[in-house]
């Protein structure tokens, strides 16, 4: 299937073309007038609840456009973390900004519990079928941020599936086998093999 992602968030689309395209689907960004489309996010309804307001709005977008009947993902995601429940969520980006990572570093050990996961919901859509996928990856806060790779809070975030390192010192490669994205991304592949909801 050809895929729109309807993103601004560049990762996230290297990411999900490294778990779709062997799983023979393309992905592209959505781009609108030469512009990746902005949405707006109601983040106090949570991961879900910004999801489902994102895949609304990109459908309206390419109503009556040469993109009509193309199909669609959305996809929000956000580090949870145990300390905090339900924080900093599908606010990950903002709190980030705010406090950066040193600033996420402190939060944890005041609270001291350095628990956490990160959260992925993805939505599908074409013209009349809609398919929801979700996925976790836990792990827990490093003290320091190490390494590089990945985006976001991939420098302080530690994987319980991985060696010990974080997502920033194990890479995209690692990352791309068992992070939330890959989850979600798995799932909706496997759900377009079957009725949609
Ligand atoms: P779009 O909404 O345009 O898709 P975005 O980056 O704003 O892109 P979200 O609103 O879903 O995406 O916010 C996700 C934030 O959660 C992201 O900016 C990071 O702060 C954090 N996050 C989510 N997944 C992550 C990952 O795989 N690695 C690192 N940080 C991640």
């Amino acid at each position: 299937m050809r895929i729109l992602f309807a993103t601004g968030n560049e990762n996230k689309i290297v990411e999900a073309r490294e778990v779709l395209v062997p799983l023979g689907h393309s992905v592209e960004g959505l781009v609108i007038n030469g512009l990746r489309p902005n949405f707006d996010e109601p983040k106090h309804l949570g991961l879900d609840g910004v999801a489902e307001s994102k895949i609304r709005q990109a459908m309206e977008l390419i109503q009556g456009s040469e993109l009509e009947g193309s199909a669609i993902l959305v996809e929000d995601s956000g580090i949870f973390l145990d300390g905090f429940p339900e924080w900093p969520g599908a606010e990950s980006s903002d709190v980030e900004k705010e406090i950066g990572l040193n600033g996420i570093i402190e939060k944890v050990k005041e609270s001291g519990n350095s628990g956490a996961e990160y959260r992925a919901v993805a939505i599908l859509s074409n013209e009349n079928q809609v398919w929801k996928s979700k996925g976790i990856c836990r792990g827990k806060i490093s003290d320091h941020p190490r390494g590089s790779n990945g985006f976001g809070y991939d420098p302080i975030f530690i994987p319980e599936e991985g060696d010990g390192g974080t997502f920033g010192e194990l890479g995209n490669e690692v990352k791309n086998q068992i992070s939330h994205r890959k989850k979600a991304m798995l799932g909706l592949s496997n759900l377009l093999k079957s009725p949609s909801r």
